[in-house]
């Protein structure tokens, strides 16, 4: 089944009264966003002429699974393996694996970044998110949201040691990001804000109902407010999973926590979303 399909189905099976659009669960909160800027037309065509970099599928033994698991990676035009670079970890959501991200076009939206000279060099690691045995999209999806909160095992536990021996990346906070979309969302401000010491950039488009409650993902607000160095967020205006980031956002607010909510005009469940996450997070990390 397609995101559209399922977020069809779920939108079905939680129609409530009002109609909220998407996945419908929750109620809007009161939370002021920050400004929506459009996106060039074009940033996500691919432009004849420029240099582009290069996308390979990785295999990685993971111990916490117990299998051999995959990976997509972005390596940048001009990849230069003399060359150290910093890596955005990019992650799928619940009907999803290791390929759902193209669907977005990552890798034309980055090299036209990169011509456009609008952001820094970086390995994109696009894992596959669902830590279980079998980890392919398959019969009941929304049965797998443990194995996306196992995740956060195989991925600082396996993959990102995989990935630090296989290319020549730094290997410090400042120089990992983490962002997904949807439960991938959730995902990375759930690992992104519960391990500073190892992502100092967090972004999430779309975040899903796995994303935990503002208190737990900030415990402490002068920690973070010192230890983070960019929490990011866009959801659509017509996603009934808009909860999940206002709630965040309105905490942040009050706390005094830097933190951007960018409500997508008109913007649904999809990649629309998701490929403007993208253009915009990619621009503000490493630098
Ligand atoms: C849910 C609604 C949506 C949920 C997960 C999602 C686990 C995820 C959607 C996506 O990843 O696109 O109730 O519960």
């Amino acid at each position: 089944m397609t995101i559209a399909a399922m977020a069809l189905a779920i939108c079905a099976a939680n129609a409530q009264p009002g109609g909220m659009g998407g996945f419908g669960q929750r109620p809007q909160i009161d939370v002021t966003f920050n400004p929506y800027v459009e996106a060039p037309a074009g940033f996500d065509v691919e432009r004849p002429g420029i240099d582009r970099g290069t996308l390979e599928l990785v295999e990685y033994k993971s111990e916490f699974v117990g299998t051999v698991r995959k990976a997509t990676v972005y390596l940048p035009p001009k990849y230069d393996a003399s060359k150290k670079y910093p890596v955005l970890y990019l992650l799928h959501g619940i009907g999803g694996d290791e390929r759902e991200w193209l669907q977005g076009v990552p890798n034309i939206i980055m090299d036209n970044l990169y011509a456009d000279g609008k952001a820094a060099e970086m390995i994109i690691v696009m894992p596959n998110g669902r830590a279980q045995e079998n980890d392919r999209a398959e019969g009941n999806v929304y049965a797998t949201a443990p194995a996306f909160a196992a995740f956060e095992h195989d991925l600082l536990g396996d993959l990102i040691p995989f990935i630090e021996g296989k290319y020549n990346v730094y290997t410090d906070k400042m120089h990992r990001a983490i962002a997904g979309l949807s439960m991938g969302g959730g995902q990375s401000l759930n690992f992104g804000l519960g391990h500073m010491d190892v992502f100092a950039y967090v972004g999430g488009f779309s975040s899903a109902p796995n994303t935990n409650t503002p208190e737990v993902l900030i415990p402490d607000v002068e920690k973070t407010k010192a230890e983070n160095k960019l929490l990011w967020m866009v959801c659509g205006s017509k996603d009934g999973l808009m909860y999940n980031s206002s709630r965040l956002k309105a905490f942040c607010d009050e706390h005094g926590v830097p933190c951007t909510l960018i409500e997508y005009p008109d913007g649904e469940h999809n990649f629309v979303v998701w490929k403007y996450g993208l253009f915009n997070f990619a621009q503000l990390i490493f630098k």
